[in-house]
């Protein structure tokens, strides 16, 4: 949503609060417009209207507002810079990395997650997802914003919450996509390796499968060789991915025993950056997500 150059009184309609109420949040606590034009009144950026939306929210639940507005600032405090393209030194030292290009819906999903608003990430998360599809979703919103507070993470040890929250949220909404029908045997199998924790990109492939009308079965976080054994040799699947996020999990055995199992499967893959670069041979490897929906898709056709 394009919403640079808002005046006080379209804010004031979205928000569906009175322009003098505008003014009262601007001179009292300095929520403002940001944007100057040049012989114009100032305007209100996207970025401002965040703003104004927590503390409309914050307010309407009863919040006094110059407690409402410490919490903005507070949440501004931890301005996701990392989403602006702007290179900033943050507390702890860290140095955010510009993301330069990240779509509005990036920087709206970032800022969301940033000040915990788990209705608006769905909100934006979901929109993406129903108008392109899950392959452009993940790698144009959900991704961009996980990198970045990966680095935020890495820079200074904080926003674990804000992790946990963006993950449960893309979970729920990948999970949302609607499944190929229950008759249909799944004939594709992603696991995550043993001990690795990692799962999103896998239900990112899962979604992106079912919107192509394949079924998969997916086991999830952390699965020690012998499940997946097990499952192999209960299933039978045409198709295993297995997803290594870190080199503490990519260890290429648990390849090789898919790879030997009984009645192999017809493509055994490994995704994710925790693989070696060497792979033993027979092993494909799948590098992003809109590739390894084409090859699992392929593979998978009975
Ligand atoms: C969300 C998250 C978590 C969540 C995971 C929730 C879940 N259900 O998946 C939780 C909180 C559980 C978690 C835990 C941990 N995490 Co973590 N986490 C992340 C985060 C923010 C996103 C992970 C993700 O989904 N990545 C996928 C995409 C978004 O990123 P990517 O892999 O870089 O994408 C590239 C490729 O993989 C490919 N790609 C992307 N999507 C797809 C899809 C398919 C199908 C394919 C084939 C390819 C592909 O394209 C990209 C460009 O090349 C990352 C940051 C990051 N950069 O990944 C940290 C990150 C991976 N975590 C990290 C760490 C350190 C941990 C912990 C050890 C923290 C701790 N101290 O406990 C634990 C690990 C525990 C374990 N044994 O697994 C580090 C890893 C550093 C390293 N290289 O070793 C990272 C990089 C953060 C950081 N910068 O420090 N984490």
């Amino acid at each position: 949503m394009a919403v640079e150059g808002l005046t006080a009184g379209a804010v004031a309609r979205r928000l569906g609060v009175a322009v003098t109420t505008l003014r009262t949040w601007h001179q009292r606590y300095g929520l403002g417009p940001s944007e100057h034009v040049p012989g114009h009144h100032r305007r209100y950026t996207e970025q401002d209207l965040d703003r104004l939306q927590v503390m409309q929210r914050l307010t309407a639940q009863g919040v006094a507002p110059a407690e409402a507005a410490a919490w903005v600032r507070r949440v501004d405090d931890l301005d996701l810079s990392a989403f602006t393209g702007t290179t900033t030194r943050r507390d702890g030292g860290g140095q955010a990395i510009a993301l330069g290009a990240a779509s509005p819906a990036a920087r709206g999903l970032a800022r969301a997650a940033m000040r915990l608003d788990a209705p608006a990430m769905r909100d934006i998360f979901q929109s993406a997802v129903s108008e392109s599809g899950v392959i452009e979703a993940w790698n144009h919103v959900a991704m961009p914003v996980l990198i970045g507070i990966g680095e935020r993470y890495e820079a200074t040890q904080r926003f674990v919450e804000v992790e946990h929250l963006i993950s449960r949220t893309v979970t729920e909404v990948l999970a949302a996509v609607s499944r190929p029908a229950p008759g249909d045997v799944p004939r594709v199998l992603l696991a995550a390796a043993d001990e690795e924790q990692h799962t999103l990109p896998l239900e990112a492939l899962a979604a992106a499968l079912a919107e192509g009308g394949v079924p998969c079965r997916l086991l999830g976080a952390r699965v020690p060789p012998e499940a997946l054994s097990d499952a192999i040799a209960r299933t039978g699947p045409a198709v295993v991915v297995l997803w290594s996020q870190t080199p503490a999990t990519g260890d290429p055995a648990q390849l090789l025993q898919v790879l030997n199992a009984p009645h192999p499967p017809l493509l055994t893959a490994a995704a994710g950056p925790g693989w070696p670069d060497r792979l033993p041979s027979g092993v494909a490897q799948l590098t992003d997500l809109a590739e390894a929906a084409q090859a699992v898709a392929a593979a998978a056709r009975p």
